[in-house]
């Protein structure tokens, strides 16, 4: 019994580091920035998080420094999340 406990545990420390890896950027091209309404439009590969293929779709900034950061025609890396309902761009790195 304390034997499958400890197997449990080291089980559920792997799914733990699989789904840090899933957190990892993705690819992505902006299309648009609107700093009126803060959010950065990106044609983005599929996102399996989201169970989402690729499109171009809207995402709002975590942070507005992002948006001064990217212009349209940028190809970045970027993670995605959905916060409050919202996708949202965590992350953001110009390639
Ligand atoms: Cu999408």
């Amino acid at each position: 019994m304390r034997k499958s406990m400890i197997t449990l545990a080291a089980l559920a420390g792997l799914a733990g580091l699989s789904s840090i890896a899933i957190a990892q950027m993705v690819d992505g091209e902006v299309t648009k920035v609107d700093e009126s309404t803060g959010k950065i439009t990106i044609k983005h590969g599929p996102l399996k998080k989201f169970d989402m293929d690729g499109m171009t779709m809207s995402f709002r900034a975590s942070d507005p420094a992002m948006l001064k950061q990217v212009k349209a025609g940028d190809k970045i890396k970027f993670e995605p999340d959905k916060v409050n309902g919202q996708f949202t761009v965590m992350k953001l790195e110009k390639k």
